[in-house]
């Protein structure tokens, strides 16, 4: 096992023998063997595409996007579950290889083509195929770059699939790219291309995913969620797949049980869609890293739609009342299929509602939220003239991922020691740092603007680019707005990739730097994007607002 693909792996060099997300040793190898397993399907679908042959490139897609979903921090600590995904891809691969060969399409020769192999061998084939298999440092790095922004990628490209929003370029970009980090026939110069337009598709997959969620569930607007409870038994939702948010509310409407999101489920409450649900009561909690204790005093039951989970302790009374879908599982967990229309049957999960204590209350009163692109442009000449007057003197953007480690009470200073004459835009799970912190409003504007899920960093860019054409600037970096980023997990290095492939500059990541950057590929960031770690609160707040 070596894995060093999150913010919080061991020493911030990688583990080695356990994950301290908890994965174990032989789940995180056969997830190696899985990865490698998508790779030889995407050599063969890239060599079938370029011969313009007909294949079940459908199969194909989808296998990849939910396989490099699973294997995203936290989403999938199954190893039963992984080996069933490794199951399908050698019988994928192998099924693929037939069609290609007896179409004539000439295939590379490549180990990830043509490996096989029995479960029983699974752990052994498992040991060669890491990631230390590439010995060059630095292409090592960009590689698993270009890797970790697909597993991002990836995550959002199933989201927008599940509501019927798919985009063939972005799935022939994705087995391209995992062709050519395969196939070893690019320079480090080349494999810099790669990351960049792995960024650019991030935008892409970002605006797919915008487009599914508001065609279908509406525009997302100001809203004060609740964040104290009510006196009927709930469900707890947690994840990012807004389709399962809807099947939910459907299912649990007039059954007497409520519905409450956690972490990154919370702009869930912004949607007009979901708003019109009475029964939907508000957010439970804070972010994935504090479950632990919020799912013990939810006493209902929790479903977890994409990743963040964090292992539960001997002890935990919650144990049995987790469910788990898509991507998502842990051994032990209820897992809840869905039929081949992606509908899913969540009665069981309602039946042991009924059965439980009504939440505990952690917290009282309310939060807002709900500031997208579409809210916020609606309200552009106000924004607008509150920067031109001097009222707001500069946006920061602090989006991305909340953790566990010590170091990210950081945001939290960050945020209180901004000057009262800046905004901050938010996104993603980084916001509970600082998203009830009595910061105020500037004019009506409160200081903390948040546009919904990780994902919605989309919005913040669709925001910045509408800001610089009003302002008539003619570049996005001249615009009164700085980055402060925090980052946890893969879907924030396809965000990180895709502000960078915009050209936005200057951009700080904390709580660390990730420790998948060589030194050499570091500097590149450093010297070409102007990319930093984080110093000090006072260190910080001289050079991004001063
Ligand atoms: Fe947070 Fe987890 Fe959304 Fe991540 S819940 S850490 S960047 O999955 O995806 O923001
Ligand atoms: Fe370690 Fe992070 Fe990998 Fe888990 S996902 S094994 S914590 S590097």
């Amino acid at each position: 096992m070596f894995c060093y693909q999150c913010q919080e792996t061991a020493g911030n060099k990688g583990c080695l023998l356990k994950g301290v997300c908890g994965k174990d040793y032989s789940t995180a190898n056969l997830m190696d063997l899985l990865i490698f397993n998508l790779k030889g399907i995407a050599i063969i679908t890239t060599a079938m595409r370029r011969a313009g042959v007909a294949a079940d490139y459908r199969t194909a897609d989808k296998t990849i996007m939910e396989s490099l979903f699973a294997t995203i921090t936290n989403a999938n600590f199954d190893y039963t579950s992984i080996a069933k995904r490794v199951d399908n891809t050698f019988a994928l691969k192998a099924r693929l290889l037939q069609e290609a060969t007896a179409q004539g399409v000439q295939l590379p020769a490549n180990e990830a083509v043509t490996m096989q192999g029995s479960p029983e061998e699974y752990d052994r084939l498992a040991l060669g195929v890491g990631i230390l298999r590439e010995t060059n440092e630095d292409l090592r790095s960009l590689k698993e770059l270009t890797i970790y922004g697909l597993k991002g990628l990836a995550a959002y490209a199933e989201h927008a699939g599940r509501l019927g929003y798919e985009d063939d370029e972005i799935n022939a970009f994705v087995e391209r790219a995992l062709h050519d980090v395969t196939m070893g026939l690019l320079s480090a110069d080349e494999l810099t291309a790669l990351v960049l337009e792995t960024g650019s598709f991030g935008v892409k997959v970002m605006a797919l995913l915008d487009k599914a969620n508001t065609e279908s569930f509406g525009h997302p607007e100001i809203t004060e969620v609740n964040i104290g409870v009510g006196n009927r038994p709930g469900i707890l939702i947690s994840g990012h797949d807004l389709k399962d948010m809807e099947m939910l509310l459907e299912q649990t409407e007039g059954t007497g049980i409520d519905v409450y999101t956690h972490s990154e489920m919370l702009p869930a409450n912004y949607y007009p869609k979901f708003k019109k649900y009475k029964h939907f009561i508000g957010n439970y909690g804070n972010a994935w890293w504090k479950q632990r204790e919020e799912f013990e005093t939810f006493n209902g039951p929790i479903l977890f739609t994409t990743n963040c989970i964090v292992p539960p302790t001997a002890g935990a009374s919650y144990r049995d009342r987790v469910y788990t879908t898509n991507a998502a599982g842990y051994p032990g967990f209820k897992y809840i299929e869905s039929d081949a229309a992606g509908h899913k049957d969540f009665s069981e999960i309602i039946a042991m509602a009924k059965t439980c204590q009504p939440p505990t209350a952690i917290e009282s009163g309310s939060i807002i939220g709900g500031f997208a692109h579409h809210q916020v442009l609606s309200m552009a000449d106000k924004v607008v003239e509150a920067v031109s007057s001097g009222a707001i003197r500069k946006f920061v953007v602090m989006s991305g991922c909340d953790g566990r480690q010590k170091g990210r009470s950081y945001f939290t200073e960050f945020a209180e020691a901004l000057p009262s004459d800046t905004v901050i835009l938010t996104s993603g799970c980084a916001k509970f740092r600082y998203n009830k912190l009595p910061l105020g409003d500037i004019g009506g504007i409160p200081r903390v603007l948040d546009a919904g899920q990780c994902n919605d960093s989309y919005s913040l860019a669709v925001i910045a680019l509408k800001l610089k054409e009003v302002m008539g600037l003619d570049d996005i970096n001249k615009l009164p707005i700085v980055y402060n980023i925090a980052w946890y997990e893969q879907k924030a290095v396809i965000v990180l990739l895709a502000l960078l492939s915009l050209g936005i500059k200057n951009i700080h990541v904390g709580p660390t730097l990730p420790a998948f950057l060589s030194p050499n590929v570091a500097k590149v960031l450093i010297d070409n994007f102007g990319i930093a770690g984080i110093g000090t609160v006072e260190e910080d707040i001289k050079t991004l607002i001063a």
